[in-house]
């Protein structure tokens, strides 16, 4: 065997994970990153403006506080930073292979071991396989006519190319969500006009951003504990708006309230407003937050499209309606593959079973880690355990122990291979799904929550506490011991 444990990805993710190993003196692992270092979506996603829309002290790791955030959301170069840091401060380096790709892996029943190819031709042999490769990782690009025939440059916001200069340019943006909305109030100073085209307008909420202050920041570095009350606040906000999200939708309707308040106070015109009014139930998909992106869409350089776009064409896009804009510069927000990300790898568990195969029609895993023939095998941030409410960490570093305590189950059992048991998985997962039909997720829009047969497998239907206290303990009668 070459290590006990191999990781995919070096976000949040495999970060928390490498770390939780190390701590509990697992030391013989590799993480593979595809990129040059690490960060995930934080080190690919530069596109101006890009930042948290969770505070940065609660988005952050809860045993690496950093009390020097210099906003309550803090931009894309500070979160990478963080995560740079947090890395030399537990000296993962060592145990990380840059630019190398996991691009297959089978799991080899006799052994009870996986084989991970890598993209450097090497294969590793494992007891234990952790993907942590996120969820939002993989482009999507739309199926529009004509798209590769555009002679300018054109990239997707997680792409965003640096040395094309937007200034004096006729630059169109497509797409309306969490991404362009942060870049069209940066690039609407410089371009000479920017045709942004919206397909479906998202609901908006005041940002309410500001500078973190000396004194503060002071205060959180001498007084730790205050800087653990304002994470334990910002927490407990956000963990109760999950009762609107998942048990009684009508609360949210003070949300959307707020958010027209926020809409009439930033844009005056009648017909602009109402073409970016939402006609679906706030929450549905994600709300955004901006205090600047309303008011970039009354420049006079900035037109907002609504017609659908029917083709792009070498020098621009074309509407239905016949009409056809110059375009210099066109870029992409439109988004990531999420509900079909796994599918694009070779993952062959028991008997050869492709995980692309077994989740061909719903993708469904144990507390979004384990999946039935699939043994050894865990993910970090696997179906449904995403959220819409709270942030993403607390999962993560709940996942991260209960994929530990597993490992260590196995140690100590002598074991080859766990393997989650297909009746408990079903459990689980039919009380998910039932959860769901209560919730705002499914009211009726199309969201990146939904696969193609509309069914939710992305985000967890309740209380992050309650995801921790369930994944606090590896309760081995729920898995085959083989
Ligand atoms: O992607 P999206 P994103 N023609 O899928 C439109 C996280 N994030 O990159 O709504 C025309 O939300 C699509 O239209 P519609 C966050 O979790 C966080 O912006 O499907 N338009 C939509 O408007 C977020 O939710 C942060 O009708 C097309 C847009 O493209 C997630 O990442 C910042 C189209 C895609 O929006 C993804 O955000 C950024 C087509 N063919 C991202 N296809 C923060 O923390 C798609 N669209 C702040």
């Amino acid at each position: 065997m070459d290590f006990e444990v191999t990781l995919v990805g070096a976000g949040f993710s495999g970060i928390a994970m490498a770390i939780a190993l190390k701590q509990a003196g697992i030391c013989s692992f590799v993480l593979l990153e595809k990129g040059d270092d690490v960060g995930g979506t934080w080190h690919e996603n530069q596109y101006p403006g890009c930042a948290c829309d969770v505070p940065s002290h609660l988005y952050s790791f809860s045993f690496a506080p950093n009390p020097n955030w210099s906003r309550m959301y803090s931009p894309q170069p500070e979160i990478w930073d963080y995560v740079r840091r947090v890395t030399e401060q537990f000296q993962l380096r060592k145990h990380i292979r840059f630019n190398t790709a996991m691009v297959a892996a089978r799991f080899e029943e006799s052994s009870g071991t996986w084989l991970i190819e890598t993209s450097d031709g090497a294969t590793i042999r494992s007891r234990v396989l952790i993907c942590g490769m996120g969820a939002l990782s993989r482009p999507s690009l739309p199926t529009i006519p004509g798209i590769e025939t555009f002679k300018g440059p054109s990239f997707h916001s997680q792409q965003w190319n640096h040395h094309v200069d937007l200034a004096g340019k006729n630059v169109a943006v497509i797409g309306t969500g969490a991404s362009a909305i942060q870049i069209v109030p940066k690039i609407a100073q410089k371009v000479k006009s920017l045709q942004l085209f919206q397909r479906t307008p998202p609901w908006i909420i005041p940002r309410l951003d500001r500078a973190i202050s000396k004194v503060e920041q002071h205060l959180f570095r001498w007084l730790p504990f205050t800087q653990r009350l304002n994470r334990w606040w910002i927490y407990w906000k956000l963990e109760i708006r999950v009762l609107g999200f998942t048990f009684k939708p009508a609360l949210l309707l003070a949300s959307e309230k707020l958010a027209q308040r926020h809409l009439a106070r930033q844009i005056a015109d009648k017909a602009l407003r109402k073409r970016v009014t939402p006609d679906y139930r706030l929450g549905c998909k994600r709300v955004l937050l901006s205090d600047d992106y309303y008011p970039a869409l009354t420049r006079p350089n900035v037109d907002l499209v609504t017609d659908p776009i029917r083709a792009i064409t070498p020098t621009g896009v074309v509407t239905e309606n016949g009409v056809e804009r110059d375009v210099d510069v066109l870029i992409f927000a439109t988004g990531f593959h999420v509900t079909d990300n796994f599918l694009s790898y070779s993952i062959r568990g028991k008997d050869g079973v492709e995980l692309s195969d077994a989740w061909r029609d719903k993708a469904e895993a144990y507390f979004g880690v384990t999946t039935t023939g699939f043994p050894n095998l865990f993910l970090l941030v696997g179906p449904n355990s995403g959220l819409g409410h709270n942030s993403i960490i607390f999962m993560i570093e709940a996942q991260a122990n209960y994929i530990l305590s597993a490992i260590q189950a196995l140690r100590r059992s002598g074991v080859k291979s766990l393997n989650v048991r297909a009746d408990v998985l079903r459990t689980f997962n039919d009380g998910i799904q039932a959860s769901l039909r209560k919730a705002i997720w499914g009211s009726g829009c199309r969201s990146w929550y939904l696969d193609h047969n509309g069914r939710n497998t992305t985000i967890w239907p309740g209380y992050t506490w309650k995801f921790r206290q369930l994944t606090r303990r590896f309760n081995s009668a729920d898995y085959e011991m083989e």
